[in-house]
């Protein structure tokens, strides 16, 4: 089978850097996966994108170097299921709140196989086509499961969550945690209070041996993600970056010299 090399990249103390696709676009995930990302998320929780642009979206990440990960729109067997049969190599689930979630999340994405236990149905129809023939035999330890903690009481739980076995490890969400912790959805990273959120959810993930992901607002934030040695981070998304830098270049025309 295909491997997974975002594994190889955690197994090596490396971290990874994904893109985020916020738009709905086949194109515009095949340019983000062409620019050098590790990984690429298609988010179908607070993206454009459905079932079928998601398939379109994974299909032509399959010309690139990037692993195709996908967000879910929430904890559901058939949504995730369905994610990695399309050739997803890993599901990041939002909002997982108690052990009892990330259990269910977690056997969603592994086959009951090999003495895992999992929920997960058997189908994978263009997970062959991209995985290989020998899919069956590895996806239960290929497929990432990433589970958002981005809420206090899946914050109080986070030791717990972190050491579920069908789990591979944690990604922060800041946007609600900050929220969730009286911040607002725009605090800083360097905030104190959740600053110490997060450094608690990344010594849970390494008590328990698994992989500490965030999403970030900004490439600065990513850089100091990533040198506190979290090992999965995402600079923003795609939609940031079009409109910002169609922006900039608007207002570098618009500033030209009023003749006269
Ligand atoms: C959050 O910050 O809450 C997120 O879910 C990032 O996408
Ligand atoms: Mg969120």
């Amino acid at each position: 089978m295909k491997t997974n090399r975002l594994l190889d990249l955690f197994h090596s103390g490396q971290g990874a850097v994904a893109g985020w696709m916020s738009l709905d676009s086949a194109y515009a995930a095949e340019l983000v996966g062409a620019s050098g990302f590790d990984a690429v998320v298609i988010d179908c929780q607070h993206g454009m994108a459905g079932h079928a642009q998601m398939l379109a979206m994974l299909q032509a990440l399959s010309h690139t170097a990037a692993v195709p990960l996908v967000r879910v729109s929430q904890n559901n067997l058939g949504e995730i299921n369905r994610a990695l049969d399309a050739g997803a190599y890993g599901v990041i689930c939002p909002l997982v709140n108690s052990v009892a979630e990330a259990v269910a999340f977690g056997r969603a994405c592994r086959y009951p196989l090999d003495g895992m236990q999992g929920d997960r149905s058997f189908g994978p129809a263009r997970g062959l086509l991209v995985g290989g023939a020998d899919y069956s035999q590895h996806a239960n330890a290929q497929m990432l499961a990433l589970a958002m903690i981005e809420t206090r009481a899946g914050l109080d739980a986070v030791e717990a969550i972190a050491a579920v076995a069908q789990i591979d490890g944690l990604f922060i969400g800041p946007s609600d945690l900050g929220i969730a912790l009286g911040l607002g959805p725009a605090a800083a990273h360097t905030h104190p209070v959740l600053a110490a959120a997060i450094a608690r959810i990344q010594q849970a993930c390494q008590a328990a041996g698994k992989v500490a992901g965030i999403w970030c607002g900004s490439a600065e934030m990513a850089r100091d993600m990533l040198t506190q040695g979290l090992q999965l981070v995402v600079p923003g998304h795609d939609a940031i970056w079009l409109k910002a830098e169609m922006a900039r270049r608007l207002a570098v025309v618009r500033a030209r010299p009023v003749a006269g």
